[in-house]
């Protein structure tokens, strides 16, 4: 009896962590840069989760620097860049611009909130 318990406990376990595992997904986001605003500003995602940006700068060039992944790409005017990387720390974590586009740039910020 004992014997038996102790095997479906062990099942349970191993059924929840995969389970687990697959509620993490791939999420596409679309994003654009442009004099001084990212958007989406804010970006939602959940913990494992494997994130890829499509961003395009429309009028002049930016950058996505998001240190906390350590980031930091250049965003060609007109181009749109692909940037992945796996979610796999929780928090709120600020991304800006990381290539000088003018009176505007220091704050041209925007948030990814894993949870
Ligand atoms: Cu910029």
């Amino acid at each position: 009896m004992k014997k038996w318990m102790g095997l479906t406990f062990v099942l349970l376990l191993v059924f929840g962590s995969v389970a687990g595992a697959s509620a993490a997904e791939t999420k596409v986001i679309k994003m654009t840069a442009e004099k001084y605003k990212f958007t989406p500003e804010t970006i939602n995602v959940n913990l494992g989760d494997k994130v890829v940006l499509e961003i395009t700068a429309t009028d002049t060039e930016h950058g996505f620097g998001l240190s906390a992944f350590n980031i930091d790409q250049k965003l060609p005017k007109g181009q749109t860049v692909r940037i992945e990387f796996v979610a796999d720390k929780q928090g709120e974590f600020t991304f800006k611009c990381t290539s000088f586009c003018g009176w505007g740039h220091f704050g041209m910020n925007g948030k990814l909130i894993v949870s």
